[in-house]
């Protein structure tokens, strides 16, 4: 999968570059490329941009600084563009796993108090929110959608994480265990170390289904 970012803070997406999802992008699994907005500015002060008509507090992304930058890409028939915002809707894992299936996905990140409305208008983005609450900008959301994402990519995890995982059966995970079969005098349970793999499965989905009542029944009920 190729991933455009368009934000003025590309070292803010470091992070990427560590563990599982950097493995995923040194082994070209997913090719991720960080635009900076701000190399589209035509001011001789690299201003990106300005007060919004009307006053308030904060600083604007001006439109054609993200109109340019947007049309430096080589966009294709099958590319999605995404903006980062809370006027989306909130990210599902429902909605990762379809959004793992594009080829291409251009996310768009604003930052201070938002992009100018008629370069949203023009490009038309489907809106995504991580939740409601509001964060600084679209970065850590972007972020929190390229994680999610590159889970369901082929090659990026190994199998059994992918179908054991929480959400995938729309329970919580049981809980874990690794060594010391005994720390601070509590064992390990039992049916965990007897080797006998049915009783175990069995024990997992029964952990699973009373933690989900317990901590989280609204996924039981749907
Ligand atoms: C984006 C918050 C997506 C939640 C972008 C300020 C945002 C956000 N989900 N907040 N800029």
């Amino acid at each position: 999968m190729k991933i455009d970012v368009l934000t003025l803070f590309p070292e803010m997406f470091s992070p990427l570059k560590e563990s599982i999802i950097g493995k995923a992008i040194e082994k070209k699994i997913i090719n991720l490329e960080l635009v900076n907005m701000r190399d589209f500015s035509k001011d001789k002060h690299k201003k990106v941009d300005d007060t919004p008509y009307g006053g308030g507090a904060g600083m604007v992304i001006r439109p054609d600084v993200v109109y340019d930058a947007y049309n430096s890409l080589k966009i294709k028939e099958n590319s999605k563009l995404i903006y980062l915002s809370p006027q989306g809707k909130t990210l599902t894992q429902e909605k990762v796993i379809s959004l793992s299936k594009e080829e291409h996905l251009i996310l768009l990140c604003g930052h201070y108090e938002g992009i100018d409305q008629r370069v949203i208008d023009v490009l038309n983005p489907e809106e995504i929110s991580i939740g409601d609450y509001v964060l600084t900008g679209g970065e850590l959301p972007a972020m929190v959608l390229i994680d999610s994402v590159a889970r369901y990519i082929k090659g990026v995890l190994s199998e059994e994480s992918i179908n054991e995982e929480s959400f995938s059966n729309k329970l919580l995970e049981y809980p874990q265990y690794t060594r010391p079969e005994i720390f601070l005098n509590k064992k390990v349970p039992e049916v965990l170390i007897s080797g006998h793999h049915e009783n175990i499965k069995k024990w997992r989905q029964e952990q699973a289904i009373e933690i989900t009542n317990k901590k989280r029944p609204d996924l039981l009920k749907k």
